[in-house]
């Protein structure tokens, strides 16, 4: 069969009585293990998922600049043609991934997409109106909204070295910058609910440091001074990273750092699935943190090699993170949201691919024959609890999953690569 016949089939194909049918064996299979699937496909469509905005325009960010400036640390590679150049350009591609996610959807913004019209504002003067856009198209969608200061892509960070700088002047710059991130992040929060705001700053070297306690010292100084003021409904994090292209020696915010920094200070921490070392993964961090600290984010993110923030896939990382996260039984301490960027391939789809790639991992870590799992292990029955989990794997999840797309009114299977096809031709193609 020609790919090109059997994706026009695909999105031709009225494929209702088909995963009806599917789901209905599924059912019977899933019950007889205990697991209540209609429960399960509820409690994953409701969790909210956080999709990053800068998938769209490869890190880019909206601000007027003279000449380029270094990306601090990070790097979207790719030449592929479509990539959004305005907030609306922005917002319409989002519209359009969305329309293919299933489940509830919040939004996330970083600083640097601030709409400050002809006028450049410097970012330790950034207010709420220059987010107004944003916040009203939110609101219109029904999406919640997170933040992000923006520590990166500036001149004043050119050396790798933001909140944790020794001059107290590029300091203090950072700590107004994410001042005025809280406060904007405030009236997020007052216009649409709770609001995350996630703190992740570059800052490291690149060789051989000797000096590694001091940049700390003044990174918790700093952070003290950011985090002081409590804000209600405003859920600030902290992100840590085990390193940054060209601050490959050190990083001031290791994630010893801010797991300690956020547990003695009562606010939140971040995993980003891609700032460990290449083996280690964040799965069997959440239930030992989610007794210390009050909320956890997860960036769900795919490092290759490297922490080169590739699209997410449904991937035993990625499983194993969110079999962790709901046998916890902590889902409403735990944030997700996503945080890759790949401008080497349709950049809507990149969105379509990860976000139904992590709802898809959620909704099979609910369908895990958990109970009996557990018993198992409790009587020391380790051979039950391996059958029990191989069996898992062998049960039709596809069937369910097709099944929650119905009902959350998105395209089944493959249907949706048509939509981002067609929607390439009629908008993405004209962008230069
Ligand atoms: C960078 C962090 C951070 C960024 C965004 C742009 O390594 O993961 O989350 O990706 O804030
Ligand atoms: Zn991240």
């Amino acid at each position: 069969m020609k790919l090109s016949d059997f994706l026009q089939h695909e999105a031709e194909s009225s494929k209702g009585p088909q995963v009806d049918a599917g789901c209905w064996v599924a059912q019977q299979q899933f019950q007889e293990l205990g697991v209540d699937l209609d429960e399960a496909i509820e409690t994953a469509l409701n969790v909210p998922v956080s999709v990053h905005c800068w998938q769209a325009d490869d890190v880019r960010g909206l601000e007027r600049r003279e000449g380029e400036v270094d990306s601090g640390g990070l790097q979207a590679t790719g030449g592929y043609p479509g990539a959004a150049r305005t907030g609306d350009e922005i917002r319409q591609d989002f519209e359009m991934a969305a329309s293919l996610i299933p489940g509830t959807l919040r939004f996330n913004l970083h600083a640097m997409y601030a709409e400050t019209g002809t006028k450049a504002v410097e970012r330790d003067e950034l207010e709420p109106q220059h987010f107004s856009t944003w916040i009203d198209w939110c609101k219109r969608h029904g999406w919640g909204l997170d933040f992000n200061p923006t520590c990166f892509a500036h001149p004043m960070a050119a050396d790798g070295l933001t909140l944790s700088h020794p001059k107290r002047a590029v300091r203090q710059f950072w700590t107004r910058h994410c001042l005025a991130c809280r406060s904007i992040s405030r009236h997020i929060a007052r216009q649409l609910g709770e609001c995350v705001c996630n703190i992740w700053i570059p800052d490291g070297r690149k060789d051989s440091t000797v000096d590694r306690k001091a940049p700390r010292q003044r990174l918790i100084q700093s952070l003290d001074a950011i985090l002081e003021k409590k804000m209600p409904k405003v859920v600030d994090t902290v992100e840590s990273k085990l390193f940054g292209i060209g601050l490959e020696d050190y990083t001031v915010g290791s994630h010893e750092f801010y797991l300690l920094y956020a547990a003695t200070r009562g606010v939140g921490v971040c995993f980003d699935m891609g700032h460990f070392h290449p083996t280690e993964t964040i799965a069997d961090k959440i239930s030992a943190a989610v007794l210390f600290v009050n909320r956890i984010l997860i960036h769900a993110s795919r490092g290759i090699r490297w922490d080169s923030d590739h699209v997410v896939r449904f991937t035993d990382d990625l499983r194993a993170v969110c079999d962790e996260a709901v046998r916890s039984g902590a889902l409403k301490k735990i944030l997700w949201a996503t945080d890759f960027f790949d401008a080497s391939i349709n950049r809507v789809a990149a969105w379509v691919v990860g976000v139904r790639a992590l709802r898809k991992a959620i909704l099979y870590a609910l369908l895990e024959p958990w109970q009996l799992a557990k018993q198992a292990e409790a009587a020391n029955d380790g051979a039950a609890k391996l059958a029990l989990e191989e069996r898992r794997a062998e049960l039709p999840f596809g069937a369910v999953w097709d099944y929650a797309c119905m009902q959350a009114d998105v395209p089944v299977g493959l249907a949706w690569l048509a939509d981002v096809r067609s929607y390439e031709e009629r908008v993405l193609a004209s962008r230069s």
